[in-house]
């Protein structure tokens, strides 16, 4: 195999958190979410232990419902600075392991291990020493699935959890994922699945035996996605610190709209943007605004702070403030965007060791 491409995902994440934290709970069905009040709770379930799965139990399912399929189950509410922190120290332990990495959730991330490594025996060591140590510095457990593209290692991390190392060589590809349902692609769920079925692709080894030309045919634009992905010919891990020096979005309004519909979408954007940098990890340090009006004359208006922030208060103050200029034109506008620039990823990592030091 010419790439190694690796995707590990936490087992039962925050239940497992909770496990490590209360050792009487080990072999118990524990289930993170809501209050059940006895089977009266409203809310769901957000992840539950291998035990708890057992009884049918899953992510996203009323806590209700789980009540009954449980009753003598550990129900727990979620604590989520606990899990952030843990989530932190997994990250760290991984990035030790190839400066190719990216973070995909909170629970999970890809590693391109392709330098360290020219046998499928070396990446099959690597893939088991991150469970060890993964286990043995957090005391949770993970799964790695090992593949030549990203997407097919993603299918594999989730082949044999949990605790278990998945290797998916261009041999043995229809051996180990051929018999999976297609909503086990990434990017297919389960309202394109009718779609696929229809068509007649039900398990993963319908689309392949099939030349890209037809599945072009047959599925336009997401038959070459679906073709590149399965075939590992996708572009892998794109280290973000490499590529992104900015974040940017941008609202055309449909007719030119007055001074109050743009700091609506002014605070829309900011919000959506927080969303991404959150879950990204991403620190900025400059802040603009672009405002186009209905003469297509445009300004860009930015603020800058010494140090990285992430913080959607604070920029939503700064994005009032540069917009305010504006507020006298006369002149409709037609376009309002936002960016985010001077990014710093994963800085939270950084910020730690100072504060160590
Ligand atoms: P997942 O990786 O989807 O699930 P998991 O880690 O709990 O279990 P698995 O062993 O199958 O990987 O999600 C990671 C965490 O995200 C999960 O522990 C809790 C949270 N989560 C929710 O809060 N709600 C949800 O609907 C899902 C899917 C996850
Ligand atoms: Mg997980």
């Amino acid at each position: 195999m010419d790439r190694f491409i690796l995707h590990v995902d936490l087992d039962s994440f925050f239940a497992s958190v909770e496990k490590r934290d209360n050792p009487e709970y080990k072999d118990k069905p524990v289930i993170v979410g809501a209050d059940p009040k006895n089977g009266t709770g409203r809310g769901v379930v957000s992840t539950c232990s291998y035990e708890a799965r057992k009884f049918g139990i899953h992510s996203a399912m009323p806590i209700s419902q789980a009540y009954r399929r449980c009753p003598d189950g550990i129900y727990l509410r979620p604590n989520v600075s606990k899990y952030m922190e843990a989530s932190r120290r997994v990250m760290d332990i991984l990035k030790e392991f190839s400066s190719i990495f990216q973070q995909a959730g909170h629970d999970e991330a890809y590693l391109d291990i392709s330098e360290n490594c020219s046998t499928i025996d070396d990446s099959v060591q690597i893939a088991d020493r991150i469970r060890d140590e993964v286990q043995e510095k957090i005391g949770i457990t993970c799964s790695v699935g090992i593949a030549h593209g990203r997407y097919l290692a993603k299918i594999a991390s989730d082949c044999n959890k949990p605790n278990g190392t998945t290797l998916i060589t261009p041999d043995n590809v229809m051996d180990v994922i051929g018999d999976l349902d297609v909503t086990k692609i990434p990017g297919i769920g389960k309202k394109s699945k009718q779609y696929y079925n229809e068509k007649g692709f039900k398990k993963i080894r319908d689309f392949y035996g099939i030349v890209k030309p037809r599945l072009v045919y047959l599925l336009g634009d997401s038959g070459a996605w679906i073709y590149k992905l399965l075939h590992g010919l996708d572009k892998g891990i794109v280290n973000e610190r490499h590529w992104r020096k900015s974040m940017s979005m941008e609202r055309t309004f449909s007719r030119d709209s007055e001074f109050d519909s743009i700091v609506e979408k002014l605070k829309e954007l900011n919000r959506k943007m927080h969303q991404q940098v959150e879950k990204r990890d991403i620190h900025y340090k400059t802040i603009s605004i672009k405002i186009r009006f209905q003469d297509f004359k445009t300004f860009t208006r930015s603020r800058s702070f010494n140090h990285p922030i992430q913080d959607q208060e604070k920029a939503g103050k700064i994005l009032m403030e540069l917009v305010q200029e504006f507020e006298k034109d006369k002149r409709k506008v037609r376009l309002i965007g936002l960016k985010l620039s001077n990014l710093e990823f994963n800085s939270s990592k950084k910020q730690k060791t100072i504060f160590d030091y």
